[in-house]
C-alpha cells in the first residue's frame, strides 16, 4: 500500500502532461550570455530570474545556432539548422514552405501571438528604431494569430488579455534587451558600478571595457523587471501551474569575439524552464543542448507534430529527469551579418572544432560591436602594440582556417590547439562530426556563396548603399537584393 502510494505520489506532478495541453511563454532576450545571479553571476541582480529558476529547471549548457538575431531567431522559431535556409543569413526572409512553432501548435488548438522583437529575416527602414524589429514576412504572419503592431514589448498584457480564454496559448515575447542602443532609463534605474564588473580574459581589463559592461548589465536587470510584471499576471490569472515558462535568449553578449562568433562567449545562453505540472523545481541539467531542440521539444509536450525538416531533438524527458544525458554534439554557424563569413563550428562536453572557409580576412563583425566603445578601445591597444594575442583575434588581419580548443584546459577558448600533434586523433574525430553537419543538416549553401560587406570591417562605416546583402560576382548561392526579391521556393521533404 504505501509502495502504491508512493508511486502515485511521484507521478502526480506529470499527470496532466497529456490531460491538457499546457500554455507556453517564451521569454527572449536579445544578445545575453547566462550573466544572470542564479548562474553564479552574484553582482548582476536578477531576482525574478533568480526565482524562476529556483522554481523551474536551470539548463548550463544551452547553445544558439548562430550568435545574430535573424538566423538565430530563424532557427529556433523553426527547429532548423540557420545553414538549411536561406533565412541562415542575417535580413533574408524565411524561405517559402518553411513552418514555425506557430504553425505547428495551430492542429493541436493553440491560440499564438508574438509581441516585441521578432527580427527573422527582412528589413524595414521604418523610424522609429522598432519599425526595423517588426517585419514579418509575408508567409510568417500568417502563421501567427495576432503580432506586433509598434514592436515595443510593453503591448504584451493587451495582447495576452484579448487571447480567447478557451484555448491553450503560445506567447512569445522578444525583449530588446540586451542589444545595444542601451535604454537611458535602464542605466538610471539599475546602475552599476566598474567595480561591480567582472571582465571576461578575452577582453581587455580597461576603464571603457568595464563601463560597457556595466551598461549591459543594467539592461539584464531592467529586462528582469518587465520579466517579473508577466511573471505575476500568469499568477494572478490561476495559469502558473500549467504554463511551460521558457526563458532564453537568441546569442551572448554584444562585445568583442562574442556576437556574430561561434565561441561559447557567442553562442552559450540561458534557458531556465518552469512548469509546476510537470518539472520539480530546484533542478540543474548540465547535457549538451541546442535553441533548436526547443521546437520538437514544445511540440511533444504539445500533443503537436513537428513539420516535415524538423531536425532538433526533444528534451522533454529531461524535464521528468534532470540526470538524464545530453546531445554529444552541438553545432554553430556565422554566416552573412553587415560582413560575410563562413565558420563552421562542432563542440562536444570538453571540445571545440571551427572551420573557418575565408582565412585571408580579418574576423567579421557586426557594425554595433566595432563601433561600441570597448571595441574600439581595444582596438586603440592592438594599433599601440599593447593588446596580448588572446585578445586580438577581432583584429588581425588573417585567421587560422582550422581552431581547436580544449574546453576543460581552456574555458574561454584562448589557445588554439590545432596543430598539436598530440590532439590528431581529437581533431580527426571532430572534423568528421562537422563534415556530417555541412552535408546533412547544413547543406544549403557552401563557401563558394559570398557576398559584400555592407561596410567596413574596422571602421563600421557603411560602404554600399544597399541594406540587403548582394552577392559577389561569380558567386553561387541566393541572390536577394531586397525583401521584393523572389522568394526560393524550400525543397520538399
Ligand atoms: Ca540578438
Amino acid at each position: 500500500m504505501l509502495r502504491i502510494y508512493l508511486f502515485i505520489l511521484v507521478s502526480l506532478p506529470f499527470i496532466s502532461i497529456n490531460a491538457t495541453p499546457p500554455n507556453i511563454v517564451w521569454l527572449i532576450a536579445d544578445d545575453v550570455s547566462p550573466d544572470l545571479g542564479c548562474y553564479g553571476r552574484e553582482s548582476i541582480r536578477t531576482p525574478h530570474l533568480d526565482k524562476l529558476a529556483a522554481d523551474g529547471l536551470r539548463f548550463d549548457r544551452m547553445f544558439s545556432q548562430f550568435a545574430s538575431c535573424s538566423p538565430s531567431r530563424a532557427s529556433f522559431f523553426s527547429g532548423r539548422y540557420p545553414g538549411s535556409m536561406d533565412a541562415g543569413d542575417m535580413k533574408i526572409p524565411l524561405d517559402d514552405g518553411v513552418a514555425l512553432l506557430p504553425a505547428m501548435l495551430r492542429p493541436a488548438g493553440y491560440y499564438s501571438f508574438n509581441v516585441g522583437k521578432f527580427h527573422i529575416g527582412g528589413y524595414e527602414s521604418k523610424r522609429p528604431r522598432p519599425g526595423f524589429l517588426l517585419h514579418y514576412p509575408e508567409n510568417v504572419r500568417p502563421q501567427f494569430d495576432a503580432v506586433s503592431t509598434v514592436g515595443v514589448v510593453e503591448e504584451w498584457e493587451a495582447m495576452f488579455d484579448a487571447r480567447p480564454k478557451d484555448r491553450p496559448f503560445f506567447m512569445a515575447v522578444g525583449f530588446h534587451e540586451a542589444h545595444r542602443g542601451w535604454d537611458p532609463k535602464a542605466i538610471e534605474e539599475f546602475p552599476y558600478s566598474e567595480d561591480d564588473v567582472s571582465v571576461p580574459p578575452f577582453l581587455a581589463d580597461i576603464p571603457e571595457v568595464r563601463d560597457d559592461l556595466a551598461k549591459y548589465y543594467s539592461e539584464i536587470s531592467y529586462m528582469d523587471a518587465k520579466i517579473g510584471a508577466i511573471l505575476a499576471k500568469l499568477d494572478s490569472e490561476g495559469l502558473r501551474d500549467n504554463t511551460v515558462v521558457m526563458f532564453f535568449s537568441d546569442h551572448g553578449l554584444p562585445f568583442t569575439r562574442c556576437k556574430t562568433q561561434v565561441y561559447d562567449s557567442g553562442l552559450h545562453v540561458p534557458l531556465i524552464a518552469r512548469w509546476p505540472n510537470g518539472i520539480a523545481p530546484g533542478g540543474v541539467h548540465s547535457g549538451l543542448w541546442e535553441l533548436v531542440d526547443l521546437v520538437p521539444t514544445l511540440c511533444e509536450l504539445a500533443g503537436a507534430k513537428p513539420a516535415n525538416g524538423v531536425q532538433g531533438k526533444s528534451f522533454a524527458n529531461v524535464f521528468k529527469d534532470p540526470g538524464a544525458p545530453g546531445k554529444q554534439y552541438v553545432f554553430g554557424e556565422r554566416n552573412m551579418h553587415d560582413t560575410d563569413d563562413h565558420v563552421r563550428s562542432v563542440r562536444s562536453e570538453w571540445y571545440q572544432y571551427i572551420e573557418n572557409a575565408y582565412p585571408d580576412e580579418m574576423m567579421a563583425n557586426a557594425f554595433d560591436l566595432i563601433k561600441s566603445p570597448a571595441q574600439q578601445a581595444m582596438r586603440a591597444l592592438y594599433e599601440a602594440g599593447k593588446l596580448p594575442p588572446y585578445q586580438s583575434h577581432a583584429f588581425v588581419t588573417s585567421r587560422p582556417a582550422v581552431e581547436l580548443y580544449d574546453l576543460e584546459s581552456d574555458p574561454h577558448a584562448l589557445y588554439n590547439i590545432a596543430d598539436e600533434p598530440e590532439y590528431g586523433d581529437v581533431r580527426a574525430q571532430m572534423k568528421r562530426e562537422l563534415d556530417r553537419y555541412n552535408s546533412d543538416l547544413a547543406n544549403r549553401f557552401g563557401p563558394d556563396r559570398r557576398y559584400f560587406d555592407v561596410g567596413d570591417r574596422v571602421t563600421g562605416k557603411r560602404i554600399r548603399d544597399s541594406q540587403f546583402p548582394t552577392l559577389r560576382p561569380g558567386s553561387t548561392g541566393p541572390a536577394y537584393s531586397s525583401p521584393d526579391s523572389p522568394k526560393i521556393p524550400f525543397p520538399k521533404e
